[in-house]
């Protein structure tokens, strides 16, 4: 093959369904040549030295910062594309309303003219990757073939990925094919397709996170979500936490909250002074991989090996672990500098910008200095707080899952669903403020399933059908609660202090689970009673917490009947069982 020439060996183990996949990739892309990556330390910083040299990568002040770099991408391709993000499956009623979707031959054939060619002159990595503890039998392997050197250095952080991602593979060919260019990087040339049938992806035109780092969102949400349901286990956006009460007792807690809504602040919380003896540890801080255990819980691990977090707010105050774990080894996506070359950004409350996320010299009079979606990307062993579990290959056992969203109104700090089919309803209910994280509106509430909205890689009747039927495989099951960190006053402000004082609701979630901890039932389920909650030293005035605790019934009866058009917006693959729910929840309301 004329493309191949001058590229390095292929690797022993790789096996032949993988070698004719690349070939074949290559054949369609035309790259100058092809880099097999083996994971290695020495590879990661050949990758970013060839970034430095093409300016893909800025060096950060290195006395600061060792080890830590900046990267500007493309200032139309700085979050995901929810609109350009399709599931190709043959029926289209299995995509559901709430995906995009195309038929597989008609994306097959707007792919390959995107993909004729387009990595000419260009290095093709071959990125083999496993999503979980590389000996667990939860994990599931990949392989991404990309364009950017970019692409590969974040996987290296992010994944456990290399030589033994690529045995896993050779042992048992099953894995998820990701093809991805970042072509020109136009806009009007950008789709990320799935093929949950034949395990594939297709990312095309964009260079930024969940569209191009595909073992994230493309595999471990939306692919793995569809094979969870087929092989009876759940692939969620959830953040996993491990929270040590003073006795010494660690329970594991798995929160669904949407895309910058708080999951990776909570996953390293630093529990408040007024709280000696608890500890918090990190199972992971985006996604959680959930399966019926042999003990008949619910065990979950994390497939990831790294963060891509949120940047903007990070500071000693909000989230001092993350705040330590990027001072070094860091890939920095879009944020400002400093005059002496320090990254900068909203919310860090140190230093002063002198050049934006473009480039160019800051003036606040053109937008912040870093982009609100600005991201980390750092190995999740560097966190402070990272538990040794992570690597468990059981994972740990879940004793509450909870949901939350941002909701200036409405929805109270804390409560908890009567039973499981009530919390099936209670997380597809969920409606939250849209976030930078996506292109599009900041700030509008939508409906955001289980904070799934743009993750289920299947309709979402089927997918709440699958959450309900973990009551028949699952004999201890755990309690589902729903939180809001973000109600608001009449000014606009946070009710609550938010960070590390949320440590206060989960310390009563779980007592809850412990079948104690007082609370008043409510028609949408049971708020903490006041003296339950441990609100000592936080100042709030009783008016402020008697507001966080609200249930304003009129209100719920108003959501309940925007709740029931949302459900049966999906028909005839609506469970006939949260139909049956809601007309409970409705009662009780009144
Ligand atoms: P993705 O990585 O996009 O899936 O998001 P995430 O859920 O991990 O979001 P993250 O924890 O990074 O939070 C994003 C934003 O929420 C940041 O601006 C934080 O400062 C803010 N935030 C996090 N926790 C709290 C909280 O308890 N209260 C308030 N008011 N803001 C918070
Ligand atoms: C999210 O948007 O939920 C993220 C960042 O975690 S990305 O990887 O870009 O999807
Ligand atoms: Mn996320």
């Amino acid at each position: 093959m004329a493309t191949a020439v001058d590229s390095q060996a292929i690797p022993r183990q790789a096996p032949p369904e993988l070698r004719r996949w690349v070939e074949q990739a290559a054949m369609r892309t035309r790259p100058g040549r092809i880099h097999w990556c083996d994971g290695s330390s020495a590879e990661y910083r050949l990758l970013i030295r060839q970034m430095l040299a093409s300016k893909d990568l800025h060096e950060l002040n290195p006395a600061t910062h060792p080890g830590c770099y900046l990267h500007r991408s493309h200032p139309s391709d700085v979050a995901r594309v929810e609109h350009l993000t399709f599931v190709c499956s043959e029926q289209q009623e299995d995509a559901g309303p709430n995906n995009n979707w195309m038929a597989p031959a008609e994306a097959r054939r707007k792919m390959d003219a995107l993909f004729d060619g387009c990595m000419r002159g260009r290095t093709m990595y071959v990125v083999p990757y496993c999503m979980g503890p590389i000996d667990s039998p939860y994990s599931r392997c990949g392989v991404e073939i990309t364009d950017s050197a970019y692409v590969a250095a974040n996987m290296k952080l992010m994944t456990r990925m290399g030589a033994g991602a690529l045995a896993r593979i050779a042992r048992d060919p099953n894995f998820v094919k990701g093809l991805h260019s970042i072509g020109e990087l136009d806009p009007e040339r950008r789709f990320i397709m799935h093929f949950p049938e034949s395990l594939e992806i297709q990312s095309f035109g964009s260079g930024y996170g969940g569209n191009a780092l595909l073992g994230k969102k493309c595999h471990a949400l939306r692919i793995a979500s569809w094979q969870a349901r087929r092989e009876g286990w759940l692939a969620e956006h959830m953040m996993i936490v491990g929270v040590e009460n003073p006795a010494g007792e660690v329970h594991y807690i798995a929160c669904a909250f949407p895309s910058a809504c708080g999951k990776t602040n909570l996953a390293m919380l630093i529990p408040p002074a007024s709280m000696p003896g608890w500890k918090v540890w990190t199972i992971g801080d985006d996604i959680g991989w959930l399966h019926p255990g042999p003990d008949g819980r619910l065990w979950a691990i994390n497939p990831e090996d790294g963060y891509f977090g949120v940047v903007p707010g990070t500071n000693a105050k909000t989230n001092r672990h993350a705040y330590e774990m990027i001072r070094h080894d860091t890939i920095f996506t879009n944020v400002g500098l400093t005059a002496d070359n320090q990254p900068w950004w909203e919310g860090l409350e140190e230093g002063t910008p002198v050049t934006d996320w473009q480039g160019r010299p800051y003036d606040p009079a053109m937008g912040p200095a870093a982009h609100p979606n600005s991201r980390f990307t750092v190995s999740a062993r560097q966190n402070p707080s990272y538990s040794p579990k992570a690597d468990a290959p059981e994972g740990v056992p879940i004793s509450a899952l909870v949901f939350g969203g941002r909701r200036r109104a409405l929805a109270p700090l804390v409560f908890q669903a009567r039973d499981w089919r009530h919390g099936v309803l209670v997380g597809a209910a969920m409606a939250s403020e849209t976030t930078a994280a996506a292109t599009g509106d900041v700030g509008v509430v939508r409906r955001d399933p289980m904070a799934m909205k743009p993750f289920a890689g299947y309709n979402f009747g089927d997918y709440w059908r699958h959450w309900l039927s973990m009551a028949n495989r699952v004999p201890r099951l755990p309690g589902i609660f729903q939180v809001n960190w973000f109600r608001r006053d009449a000014g606009g402000r946070f009710l609550w202090p938010g960070y590390g004082e949320n440590l206060r609701v989960l310390a009563w979630i779980i007592e809850r689970c412990k079948g104690h901890a007082a609370a008043d039932e409510t028609p949408i389920g049971a708020v903490p009673r006041k003296d339950a909650l441990n609100l000592a030293g936080l100042g709030l005035a009783d008016a402020t917490v008697a507001e966080l605790l609200s249930v304003d019934v009129a209100q719920w009866r108003k959501e309940a009947a925007e709740i029931g058009s949302y459900l049966e917006s999906f028909g005839s693959r609506l469970p006939e069982e949260l139909r049956v729910e809601l007309a409970q929840l409705r009662a009780r309301l009144g």
